[in-house]
Formats: structure tokens, sequence, C-alpha cells
């Protein structure tokens, strides 16, 4: 009886299988289907619960989503021109990619982090960095719009970065490769000891936000990986993971990964603060663009800057030490309370735990293990507070939920691993497709994480979307973590290569986010305030057309006495005003993107008429049911 009722469930189980309506059925791919779709449904109208920025990694740029229906909502533009928004194509914001290089319109973002206000997030700005010519950018979240460029100095892949302190005191970048500091003509091959690594502390004014590079830690020549601040009672504390301690200047060989344990270096940027508050540290010159974009007048500038300060750790005693941590260690995260610096291994299968209480215990009793370059070396056993038997192999990075529990990605294995802190216990592991990087829990960098999701930012997509050539999309996937078991409810596609993440509830930014330019505060240099403003000046060769656009005309539509040879300024200024009603311009042959000008602003850009005739422009934007005859002409004669 009984096996004949097992039968016919099984029987049953099949035929719903096979009507594809299997409750709560594991399809091949590893998806809850029925209860995940429930849980990720964001119905038409409705917003998403949180707000995640993810880098876009080669594309330079960072993509917001909803969570949990993973829908894409907006690219902000800031390390690469972007036509869409003409970043880096109007004369507005061509400053702001600006650096000593000269105009870099593209970079390669890693990991952007949110700003704190008492260890939580607080949803004024996104820090983010440019790995490729090193630059530290910030966004502001009322107008989701990179609003400041700092390039970092004395620094070379800028990896380990942009992460702030808990107050946002501090956004900090740390070099990935060392180099020679000054940069000058060298042999490569004499890099150790003649190679630096700068970790720079760059100060964030509370009101506006204003970036400035405080001070240069001027560490021995290795390489920097990741870091995270400290937080609560180790408020104070940055810690970076370092690799290629062995300093070898090919990792050919596999030279970099002689050494059994590379190091964590735990800084007291408090207390170096103090030394430079004091008049420590030395002046150095130095090059670098800091760019800014005014609020108020719509334009950028850009300022090179001459000097940094640079501090060495032996100037200041008891600021810098190392905690030996096994193999090539990648991530360094730092639990909500503050306690847990964990150290991923990625040669190995355990995770390494230290304890910040052990930490402070071992310094104040000078247990050291010798010393690198002057500073302190602490015994492994001394700092160690656990280790994790993952079970699992190429640990990455580590993300927490504030409910004790942290999330581990493992690489190799392609998987993320639930376990607790304090006990080590692994208690859940779910599969990743494929080959997870970093994870990312909405506020899991703060000391209040919103534990519900995680996402993992994936590095290989092999068959999970529908073929697209040769590249494939990069892909993150949301699991619910609200449970003991994780479980995974969605995949969706990203922009570049979603290194990180930062993800924030959207209540605390989505009301702010309305902000309207008024009109009047239009400080635009080439700004007008109504219609009767609009004009055209000649000036020898160079001819600015002060333009009106509100719906549905631009003012003046038809412009004559334009001649070949001519330097055409288009200064448009959008009158609406209200919040979301942008124009766009553009014109035949113009060597630039379209602006999409934002009510209540200005924007420029040039045109260089190359034959005569009539040309026409027109509205790129959809503004109205008139937005098709949103139109004009400018005449052009011959030279
Ligand atoms: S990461 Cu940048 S190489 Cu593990 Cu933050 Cu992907
Ligand atoms: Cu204005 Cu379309």
């Amino acid at each position: 009886m009984k096996k004949c009722t097992y039968s016919l469930l099984m029987l049953l189980g099949f035929a719903l299988t096979f009507m594809g309506c299997g409750e709560q059925s594991k399809s091949s791919n590893g998806a809850l289907t029925s209860n995940a779709a429930e849980k990720v449904y964001v119905a038409p109208g409705e917003h998403d619960e949180f707000y995640a920025f993810l880098s876009g990694g080669f594309s330079g740029q960072l993509s917001v989503y909803g969570l949990p229906s993973g829908r894409l909502l907006k690219i902000i533009p800031v390390f690469s021109q972007d036509a869409e928004k003409a970043w880096g194509y109007n004369e507005e914001t061509k400053p702001m990619l600006n650096t000593s290089h000269g105009f870099v319109p593209w970079d390669d973002a890693h990991h952007p982090d949110i700003s704190q206000t008492n260890g939580e997030l607080d949803g004024r700005w996104v820090f983010i960095n440019g790995n490729n010519t090193p630059r530290i950018a910030k966004i502001d979240l009322s107008v989701f719009e990179t609003t400041e460029i700092i390039e970092i100095p004395n620094s070379a892949g800028n990896h380990s970065s942009a992460f702030v302190t808990e107050n946002t005191e501090y956004v900090v970048a740390g070099t990935r490769f060392s180099v020679p500091v000054p940069q000058r003509d060298m042999p490569i091959a004499e890099y150790k000891g003649n190679f630096k690594g700068a970790l720079t502390f760059i100060s964030v004014d509370p009101e506006d936000g204003g970036m400035d590079i405080k001070f240069q830690l001027m560490m021995p020549g290795f390489d920097y990986d990741l870091s995270h601040p400290g937080r609560g009672k180790s408020h104070g504390w940055f810690f970076f993971t370092t690799y290629n301690t062995e300093e070898a200047s090919s990792l050919l060989e596999v030279n970099a990964s002689q050494n059994d344990k590379d190091f964590i270096a735990a800084v007291n940027w408090k207390k170096i603060e103090e030394y430079v508050n004091n008049g420590g540290g030395t002046k150095m010159p130095a090059n670098y663009a800091h760019n800014v974009y005014d609020e108020e007048t719509h334009t950028a500038t850009s300022t090179m800057k001459k000097e940094v300060l640079v501090v060495n750790p032996t100037e200041v005693p008891g600021a810098v030490f190392f905690l030996p941590t096994p193999k090539s260690p990648h991530g360094c995260d730092v639990d909500p309370t503050g306690q847990y610096i964990i150290g991923n291994g990625k040669l190995s299968a355990d995770l390494t735990v230290h304890s910040f209480d052990k930490m402070i215990a071992a310094i104040e009793g000078k247990k050291f293990d010798g010393e690198a370059y002057g500073i302190p070396i602490l015994k492994f056993e001394d700092v160690l507070a656990g280790q994790v038997k993952s079970g699992g192999l190429g640990p990455l990075h580590t993300e927490f939920d504030g409910e004790g529990n942290a999330y581990t990605s493992f690489f190799i294995s392609s998987e993320v691993v639930k376990w607790k802190l304090g006990t080590w216990e692994v208690v859940d592991r779910q599969p990743c497709y494929y080959s997870v990087g970093h994870l990312m829990i909405p506020g899991g960098n703060s000391r209040k994480p919103f534990g519900k999701y995680v996402v993992a930012m994936n590095k290989i997509t092999k068959d999970r979307y529908l073929p697209t050539g040769p590249e494939v999309t990069q892909s993150a996937q949301l699991y619910d973590i609200s449970g003991e078991k994780m479980e995974l409810l969605l995949d969706f596609p990203t922009v570049g290569e979603p290194h990180y993440a930062a993800g924030i509830a959207a209540d605390i930014v989505k009301e702010r986010s309305k902000k309207i330019f008024e009109l009047k505060d239009n400080k635009h240099k080439y700004g007008i305030q109504s219609d009767s403003d609009v004009r055209v000046e000649r000036n020898g060769k160079e001819v600015h057309v002060y333009m009106s656009m509100i719906r549905s005309h631009f003012n003046p539509d038809n412009i004559e006495g334009i001649k070949v040879g001519d330097k055409v300024y288009f200064h448009v200024t959008n009158l609406e005003q209200d919040y979301d009603v942008p124009h766009g311009i553009s014109i035949i042959g113009a060597n630039t993107s379209e602006l999409l000008i934002m009510p209540g602003q200005t924007e420029t850009f040039v045109w260089e008429p190359k034959q005569p005739g009539v040309w026409p422009f027109y509205c790129t934007d959809f503004c109205s049911a008139l937005h098709q005859e949103m139109q004009g002409y400018v005449r052009v004669s011959p030279a």
C-alpha cells in the first residue's frame, strides 16, 4: 500500500515536471523555480527594495540595479567617455577625465563603497577606484552623477581601493604594483628594496564631500591587493592584504608564491593622522589631477596638483604592523563588530581569521617575530582567532549579514560558503555559475548590514544565457540569505565585469535623488535664464550660439550667417523645471556625442562645419507629443 502511494506520487511528480509546473522543483541549472520567481518579482509600477551599485570593470562605469528584481536602472559614467550622456564629450565634463598623462577616457573600475556615518550607510556618495590610471571617483547620490575624480600619484594598479572609514573620514587607495618612487628610469631587476607601495589616505570633507590627499604611507615594495577599514572597536585601523612579499620583479617563475605566508598590513591611521596634523611627514613633488564638477556652474575644472605629503612607516612607531597570513591572501574583510579580520588566502583551502583584540594584546606585549623594513611582524599564533576548514578551494572575499554569519566566495570550487563567526563552523554552501569573484550583501561593509540577500559576481557564464558571439555576458546571481540555508533566486547579466558592488536600502536614497536643478541657480558661464537671452555672437571665426530648449522647440531654431571654417559653440540651456524632462541635441557631422541636458542645466558642444549647405539638428530624447517637431536648421555658407 505504502509502496503503491509512493510510486503514484513519483508518477505524479514526473507528470508535473513534464508539464513544467513542478512545485519547488530544482531545475537542471540549480535554480528553485516557483518560489524563487515570486521572491524576485517586483510588480509593474512597484519599486525595488535595494539599490545595488555594480562596478563596470573594464567598461569603466558604475551600473545601478534594483534588487531583488535585478533590473538595470542606470549606467553612471565615471572613468569612460559615454556617448549617451555626453560624459567626456561635452565641454563641461571633458576636464573630469584629465590626468597627469593627459586626457584618459577609459579605466578599469573595481570596488564601489558607499559613504558612512557612525558605521552605517548614509547614502550620500559612492566612491570607486580606477585601476589603470590610478584614480578615485566620487558619485553624488543626490544626482547619480560623478562629481569628483582625484588621481593617485606614486601608484599603479590602485586595486586595494576605494574603501571608506566609518565616518567617511577617509577613502583609501592602495597601490597594487609597487613602482619606483619617484618614477624614474631604472633596471626592473633592481626592484627589491627600491620599489615602493603607496597607501593613500584621501580625506573627505564631511559637508561637501571634497576629496584631498591627506598623506601617503610609503610601504615596502610588496603588492597590495585589497583592504578594509576597521570598524567599531577597530575603527582607526585599516587592513591591507599583500602578496609578493618576496619582492620579485617577475612573477613568471612563481617567484611570488615562495613565501608560505604573506602579510596583512595593519595600519593605525589615527596615529599617522595625528603625526601629520602635528607637522609630521615630508612633502614630495608629485603631479596629479584633481577634477571637480561644480553643481552650480554645471562645469568641471581640472587642477594639476604639485606635491603630496609622504610618511614613512618607521617614522611613526606603533602605527604599522604585519600579520602573517597564509598563501597569497586576496580579500581582506572585517566583520561588523570590528573584531575579526579575515584573510582569504587564495592558494589555500582554509580561511585565516585574525583577532583584533589579540593583535592589540600582542602589540602591547611587544611580542614580535622579527621585522620587515623596520615594520614589526606579529606572531601568527598570537593573532589568530581561528581557521575555517571550508572544504572549498580558492577563497577570495567575505561578506557579513550582521547576524554572526559570514559568506565567503570560492573561485575555484565556484561556490558561496556560509560559516559562523566565532565557532568557524560551515553551515551551508551553494554553487555559483560560475567562478565567483566578490560577493555583496547590501550594507555588508558597515556595522549594520541589511542581511537579506547576497549577490555573487561571477567571472564565467558559460551556457547560462543566450550565446552572443565569443563574448558572452558577465553575470551576477542573487541568493536569499534570510533563512538558515541560502537559496539561489536569480541570474542577471551585468555591464562589463562586475568586480564588486555596494548595496543600500532604497529608502535611504530615493527621495533625495529627485533633485531639481533650479534654473535661477544656474551659474553656467554661457547659461541663459529665458528666451529673451537667446542670441548668436561672432568673435572672428568663433561663433557662440546661446540657445534654449523647452517642450517642444529650440530657440533660435534657424541660424544663418555661419561659414565653413567657423568654430561654432552651441551653449544650450534646458529651461524645463520638471525634474525628469531632459532634452537632447546634436547636428549632422558633429564630431562629438549628442548632449543630453537636464532641466535647469547648460551644456556646450563644438561644431566645425566642413561643407556649405543647410544642416538640420533635432532633439534626441523623446520629450512630448511634439518631440519630432523639436528641430531646426543651420545655414552654412562658403568661407
Ligand atoms: S577583485 Cu579586482 S581582480 Cu577579487 Cu576585487 Cu576581481
Ligand atoms: Cu525635446 Cu525631444
